[in-house]
């Protein structure tokens, strides 16, 4: 990649570097899509071929093994690999999501220690947050627990939902380290996959992102060394939130991708097949379902890429824009690849067309990094504020 590693991309090394990612997309990944999809393994050939072209560690600070890119350049990696198979676009934005809380609130050596095998693509890493009881309500609800002995906590507890658990080496865990403080008694840990006491656990069978491994994870009397512990006592909550500010672009762009790879998929085919005498694009049906979608691709891909330019800026109203662009490109993936099946009729519910698994892969959208509901109560209390829901009417 003759991206500069140490300096911001620049619109001309982003280009270079998204001219790249397109070939790749097409010559490799493209024609692994279905196969991907219809075995439901992870695709670990995928992942080396990221890795050799630095797309692992994209904005990760150069001085830490990755690109020292920017979160702009990283949406629009996603979003092109998640044109032609979302579930390989998971790859690059799972490690990603992974690494952030180190990023965020790891010590130098933490980020010495992890950063630079996580950026290269030698190890793999996942982010462990949501349990049976604790989906939406993230901190309320955690049960999870990490209680310290001496230069060890133990951890105790299950995790769900976990992507890439299974395959990650190192996982970011949320646990509780004081049940009487709510959301201000959670702490972060780094855990290794082969420290005692962590299990992997069932893996889901899923509607869509097939190839993307989704498990629960046991901790059972977990020994994990209090070096390991992200921060101090009591900030795992805050770090948690900050990741979902950065992470919720690369999902609104994999959302994006998936509606952007079904448009295009859609329009050729309306070009080509011919009813009643014309392509049937040249119908006002076909032809208007085809502007309808175009203008909302356009509508969320500019949402999001200000979304990311707010990223890279550090800006104070990063949670709004984030929570803005994941609505926006989710809800644009699942009409948009809703349409893309209607406009290639029976063809496009069999699975010999790529619209279906499109389709499917565009659920998981409006559902993960904090559910579509989740994205307007961030978005309302950004406008309106939180309020105290004991405080008198
Ligand atoms: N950045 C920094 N701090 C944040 C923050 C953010 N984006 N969002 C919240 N916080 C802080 C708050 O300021 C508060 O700290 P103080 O009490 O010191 O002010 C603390 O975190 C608790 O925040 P809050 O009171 O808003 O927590 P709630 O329990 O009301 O929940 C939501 C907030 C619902 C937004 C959160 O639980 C959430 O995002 N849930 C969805 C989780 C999710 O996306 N899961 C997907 C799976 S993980 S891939």
């Amino acid at each position: 990649m003759s991206v500069v590693a140490g300096s911001p991309t620049t619109s001309e090394e982003e280009a270079m570097m998204l001219a790249v990612v397109r070939e790749l997309v097409a010559k490799k990944v493209a024609p692994r899509a279905a196969q991907i999809d219809e075995s439901a393994e992870f695709p670990y050939d995928l992942k080396a071929l990221f890795a050799e072209n630095d797309l692992l560690g994209i904005p990760i600070p150069a001085e830490y093994g990755g690109l020292g890119g920017s979160f702009v350049t990283y949406v629009k990696v996603v979003e092109e690999i998640a044109k032609a198979c979302a579930s390989s676009s998971l790859i690059v934005a799972v490690q990603e999501l992974g690494m952030l809380p180190i990023l965020i609130g790891g010590s130098e050596e933490q980020k010495r220690q992890y950063l630079p095998k996580l950026a290269s693509g030698q190890w793999i890493a996942a982010y462990a947050l949501t349990e049976a009881s604790s989906g939406s309500d993230a901190a309320g609800s955690m049960r999870t627990k990490a209680v310290r002995r001496g230069d060890t906590y133990i951890l105790d507890g299950q995790k769900i939902w976990i992507t890439h658990g299974s395959v990650a080496d190192v996982i970011c865990v949320f646990a509780v380290t004081d049940p009487s403080k709510g959301a201000a008694g959670i702490s972060a840990f780094i855990v290794e996959k082969d420290f005692k006491g962590f299990h992997v656990g069932k893996k889901e069978r899923k509607m869509g992102i097939r190839g993307s491994p989704t498990v629960e994870l046991t901790f059972d009397g977990c020994e994990v060394p209090a070096a390991n512990r992200i921060g101090e006592e009591g900030v795992g909550f805050k770090i948690a939130m900050k990741v979902l500010d950065k992470s919720r672009p690369g999902i609104a762009a994999q959302a994006l991708g998936i509606a952007a790879g079904a448009l295009e998929y859609a329009t050729n085919y309306a070009k080509e097949r011919i009813a009643f005498g014309r392509p049937i694009g040249q119908h006002q049906g076909v032809g208007f379902m085809l502007a309808d979608m175009q203008t909302e691709v356009e509508a969320a891909r500019l949402l999001l890429y200000e979304a990311a330019r707010k990223c890279d800026e550090g800006a104070a109203d990063v949670s709004l824009w984030a929570a803005m662009a994941k609505l926006k490109c989710g809800d644009v993936a699942m009409a948009v690849t809703t349409d893309a099946v209607q406009v290639l009729g029976g063809f496009g519910y069999s699975a010999e067309y790529p619209v279906e698994r499109m389709m499917r892969d565009a659920k998981i959208t409006q559902i993960y990094e904090g559910t579509q509901q989740i994205q307007r109560l961030v978005i309302a209390r950004a406008l309106v504020g939180k309020g105290n829901p004991s405080a008198p009417r």
